[in-house]
């Protein structure tokens, strides 16, 4: 029989996945930690999916906009030098830029869940580097850690 604590646990089970949701931030740096120009903070970021990421610059001049992505997810920009957040819900490997820093290799990799669409993404990879003038290494590195 359903009583109203009944109802009130099914609606809390219910809510669970999105009271679990956490938010992370990514800091978009003209000058980062350790000397380095025009970075993402951190490079590579593994979340849960569902989980929102919050993208906040630190000038005017930086942006996140998605470069590869797993099939079925979409594409988000956001918009220049404003703090912006965006849900996670599709999992896989997602590479983004900063559109006037990625020549600078102002770019950062998130993992949501398993890194199911890993080939997809080092195929993409391959076009995504002839765009990055210096700091190549830094996308490699941020790769390296996607397991
Ligand atoms: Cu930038």
């Amino acid at each position: 029989m359903l009583n109203r604590s009944t109802i009130a646990g099914v609606a809390l089970l219910m809510c669970a996945p999105l009271l679990n949701a956490a938010e992370h931030t990514v800091k978009m740096m003209t000058s980062g930690a350790n000397g380095q120009i025009m970075v993402m903070e951190p490079g590579y970021l593994k979340i849960a999916m569902g989980d929102t990421v919050n993208f906040v610059p630190s000038d005017p001049s930086h942006n996140a906009q998605s470069m590869s992505i797993p099939k079925g997810a979409e594409n988000f920009t956001t918009p220049m030098g404003k703090s912006a957040k965006v849900s996670f819900t599709q999992e896989g490997v997602y590479l983004y830029k900063c559109l006037p820093h990625v020549p600078l290799g102002m770019v950062g990799v998130i993992q949501v869940g398993n890194a199911v669409n890993l080939e997809q993404t080092k195929t993409d990879l391959v076009k995504i580097k002839s765009s990055i003038a210096m700091n190549k290494d830094r996308i490699e590195k941020y790769m390296a850690q996607v397991k």
